[in-house]
């Protein structure tokens, strides 16, 4: 069976999900695009998934009766109102991080799936399929370094483009991290702080860069983040793990070492389309296959959940400077 899908929003990240869904992935095709600046929409049409329908709103994509799923790559804020109506048509919907922009935009969806009775949402939290990621949650829970104390993250963009403003640094960068370090040592977030440090001249606008997020979990583990988005040298993601009884890290993206005019040198990824291309391939392959059998096994509506009530009180503590409580509501049985 082909998985016929539709996208809303034919940016950066929705051309690349269109070529990986209209031809590198086995199982699906797309045959439905919407954008809300039409002519992004039918250029990427002509160009990835010739003959897809490119529908004026949003809305007549999902009531598409050709389309079976839906995909969500548009801004943030307009991710709770197509991730609404496609669980009002019962289709099942891959909506990019974040789900949505606020803890109570997202519990609403979280409400709606439930209310619908059946599992339709799928959160682009990729780095779950991270090989890197994968390997250092194995050796966690190998026990090899012992109970993890303390972890120390980077998540350093080189630029961001001009729409990037306000609190993006925590709804659209840390919320990354806010996802895989709970996944990855399998605990949640009890508090969060905030602390800036003198802001870089390369910073536009007002927008604040860069800063550190304090969290700190129920087993007491703290993690600190420097989150820095326009640091100029490189697409940089780090994350060390401290345990009782050794240190493992994230391990860097393979490169070639160059030692040549007297320097010896590596290069550094600048893209984050590169820097986790095998796992937004294997994310999208594992969500076409269980989409087809009627399951969702990614990050799930739950998650992207809690990854915004995370977000939230990041965003409080930012603006306050005080450690704010990450107060979620009880885990419902049907994400259990
Ligand atoms: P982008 O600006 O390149 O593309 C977004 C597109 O959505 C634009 O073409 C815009 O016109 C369109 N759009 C905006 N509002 C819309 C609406 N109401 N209806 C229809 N189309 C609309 O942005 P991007 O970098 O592709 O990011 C898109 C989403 O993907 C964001 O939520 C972002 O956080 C997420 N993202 C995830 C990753 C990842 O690593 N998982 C990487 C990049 C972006
Ligand atoms: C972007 O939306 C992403 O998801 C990238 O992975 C992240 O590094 C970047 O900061 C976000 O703006």
């Amino acid at each position: 069976m082909t998985l016929k899908v539709g996208v809303i929003g034919t940016g950066a990240i929705g051309q690349e999900h269109i070529a990986r869904l209209h031809g590198k992935l086995a199982g699906s095709r797309v045959v439905a695009v919407n954008d809300i600046d039409e002519r992004a929409a039918r250029a990427a049409s002509v160009r990835l998934c010739p003959g897809a329908s490119v529908h004026k709103s949003a809305q007549a994509l999902i009531d598409d009766p050709s389309v079976d799923a839906v995909v969500v790559t548009s801004w943030g804020p307009s991710h709770e109102e197509f991730v609404l109506a496609s669980i009002a048509s019962g289709k099942p919907v891959f909506c990019e991080k974040p789900l949505a922009t606020t803890a109570e935009a997202c519990r609403r969806i979280v409400e709606a799936e439930m209310a619908r009775g059946r599992h339709l949402v799928q959160v682009g939290f990729m780095r779950r399929y991270d090989p890197g990621y994968r390997m250092l949650k194995e050796t966690i829970t190998s026990g090899a370094i012992g109970a993890p104390l303390m972890l120390h993250c980077a998540h350093r963009n080189p630029t961001v483009p001009a729409h990037y403003v306000g609190d993006m640094g925590i709804t659209d960068t840390f919320i990354h991290e806010i996802d895989v370090l709970r996944w990855l040592i399998d605990d949640d977030y009890v508090s969060a702080q905030v602390i800036k440090p003198r802001r870089t001249r390369h910073a536009p606008g007002t927008l604040e860069d860069p800063y550190l997020v304090l969290l700190q979990t129920r087993e007491g583990v703290v993690i600190d983040t420097e989150v820095f988005v326009n640091c100029q040298f490189g697409y940089d993601i780090q994350c060390q793990v401290v345990g009782e009884d050794g240190t493992a890290s994230l391990p860097e993206p393979a490169s070639v070492p160059l030692r040549r005019a007297s320097q010896a040198s590596r290069a550094i990824l600048m893209d984050w389309k590169l820097r986790f291309i095998d796992s937004y391939d294997v994310e999208l392959q594992e969500w076409i296959e269980a989409t087809a059998a009627g399951r969702v096994t990614g990050p799930t509506a739950w998650d992207g959940y809690f990854a915004a009530v995370t977000s939230d009180a990041c965003v409080e503590a930012k603006s306050t400077g005080r450690i704010v409580p990450i107060r979620a509501m009880d885990k419902p049985g049907f994400y259990m």
